[in-house]
């Protein structure tokens, strides 16, 4: 883990905004696919950098520690595929488990291990999910908050990031993870690559903007 942040890069302050490869048999990762349209994207005085993170426990964490050094992002919103989920999905909390039902893009399967050895059962998000449910349906753009994010890759990666986040180092850093359902040519239920990074671009607006989060059901919201 870094203990330490190097010095900010010069110019504009940086959102990392990260997706996975292809995993599972899918052809394509909705996640990556959408995240790279808002590569080099200015929002609020902030661009936005892309990046792809691997499907498969340990790696993925590394390279997002590496790129988490090289930018010292503002914000940092991890997105994953959820296939079966018809919303994008605000992930309310990582929990330090891995379990996986497949194994990753290395072939590792591991049952009921921790994330961090010793490490808090859980993370709530940083981002202000509710915030961020309503500038999407104000938008028109499927949402929902998540209670879940699995106990996969992307819950992996969500708790080694919220565990690095909650160091004094990283205070003022704010991150979390956001789940996408397929693309339509993935099969039902799906979103298209459009709606997906144009709701991508509302969240982080948002997220941006909002300080405190809003207080509000989610049910209320939808
Ligand atoms: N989704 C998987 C891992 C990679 C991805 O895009 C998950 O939900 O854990």
């Amino acid at each position: 883990m870094l203990s330490a942040r190097p010095e900010r890069p010069v110019g504009q302050p940086r959102i990392l905004l990260t997706g996975f490869d292809p995993f599972g048999g899918q052809p394509v990762n909705p996640s990556w696919l959408a995240v790279q349209a808002l590569d080099g994207r200015e929002l609020d005085g902030h661009v936005v950098v892309a990046a792809q993170l691997p499907t498969r426990f340990g790696q993925s964490l590394h390279v997002l520690r590496e790129l988490l050094g090289q930018h010292r992002p503002a914000l940092v919103v991890c997105t994953g595929q959820a296939g079966g989920r018809a919303a994008i999905s605000l992930e309310r909390v990582a929990i330090n488990v891995n379990d996986a039902r497949i194994p990753d893009n290395a072939g590792a399967q591991p049952v009921d291990t921790p994330v961090v050895e010793g490490g808090p059962a859980a993370y709530f998000t940083t981002l202000p999910i509710k915030a961020m449910l309503a500038a999407l349906l104000a938008e028109g753009i499927r949402g929902d908050v998540s209670q879940t994010a699995g106990t996969f890759v992307c819950n992996h990666v969500f708790y080694g990031l919220m565990h690095l986040l909650a160091q004094p180092a990283w205070a003022g850093t704010r991150g979390g993870l956001v789940h996408v359902p397929w693309l339509p040519q993935q099969g039902a239920p799906s979103m298209t690559l459009e709606q997906l990074a144009r709701g991508l671009e509302v969240a982080l607006r948002c997220a941006l903007r909002t300080s405190a989060d809003l207080r509000l059901a989610a049910g209320a919201l939808n």
